[in-house]
């Protein structure tokens, strides 16, 4: 199992979740466990604090791209890792996802070629700061990625997703998007080739700290996503 961690300026938020998730995976998962930050751009002591880290668990390690790739162009560089998993997934870096809750997720990956965290079906857990504003946009997203995907697939955003290594091989070509729409990307190429999907309920915690700026990212998500609808 390959675990990525994308992160941006996280010094303050990403030391006790890359612990929790080593710690977590040597007690309860059988299989070999690598987890793997892909850093770029930040301009704190991000990778000072995951050195720290490494030093103490061998199986965390981190990649750093000099450029501003966003998001969804670190989970593209760090997905190029995964001939060397057989399961590739990945979390964010302030802990919304716990290792237990993101377990559940490759426990199911026997049942579908991709499977998602869902804190928008029945079951799921939440435990929300999100301001009025932000749930508002978040709906207002799902309702658009709907009507021009058609995926009927709840919650396209989780930051937790686990795929199988031939899902992730073979659509990586076709993963060209570097902002928040780069989940869509990856699930509607799943799609497109054919690969299932199978949505599972979660339990999330929202994080203060968030490293996404809503008024300036809401005009590029939606010309992504059109965009993309429309190649
Ligand atoms: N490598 C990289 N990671 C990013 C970038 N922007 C956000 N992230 C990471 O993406 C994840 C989700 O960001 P977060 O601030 O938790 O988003 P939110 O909780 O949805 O507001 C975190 O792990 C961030 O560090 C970026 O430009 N580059
Ligand atoms: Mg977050």
């Amino acid at each position: 199992m390959l675990l990525l961690i994308p992160a941006y300026n996280e010094e303050q938020r990403i030391e006790p979740v890359l612990h929790d998730y080593a710690q977590h995976f040597r007690e309860h998962y059988p299989g070999r466990f690598q987890l793997v930050v892909v850093l770029n751009g930040c301009v704190d002591n991000t990778e000072g604090v995951v050195r720290r880290v490494e030093a103490q668990f061998a199986e965390v390690s981190h990649l750093t791209f000099p450029g501003r790739i966003g998001k969804g162009g670190a989970l593209i560089e760090g997905l190029k890792l995964a001939p060397a998993a057989d399961l590739i997934g990945y979390v964010d870096a302030d802990g919304a996802t716990a290792p237990a809750a993101f377990l559940e997720l490759v426990d199911r990956s026997h049942l579908a070629d991709c499977v998602i965290g869902s804190r928008w079906l029945p079951g799921a857990v939440l435990h929300i700061e999100q301001s009025v504003h932000r749930r508002f946009f978040s709906r207002a997203f799902h309702a658009l990625v709907e009507l021009l995907f058609r995926m009927h697939i709840r919650d396209t955003q989780c930051g937790a997703k686990v795929m199988r290594r031939a899902a992730v091989e073979k659509i990586h070509v076709g993963l060209t998007i570097a902002d928040m729409a780069f989940d869509i990307n990856l699930l509607y190429s799943l799609k497109r080739a054919g690969f299932t999907i199978l949505e599972v309920p979660t339990e999330w915690t929202d994080r203060i700290g968030s490293k996404v700026n809503l008024s300036t990212a809401s005009l590029a998500w939606f010309l992504s996503v059109v965009r993309l609808r429309l190649v």
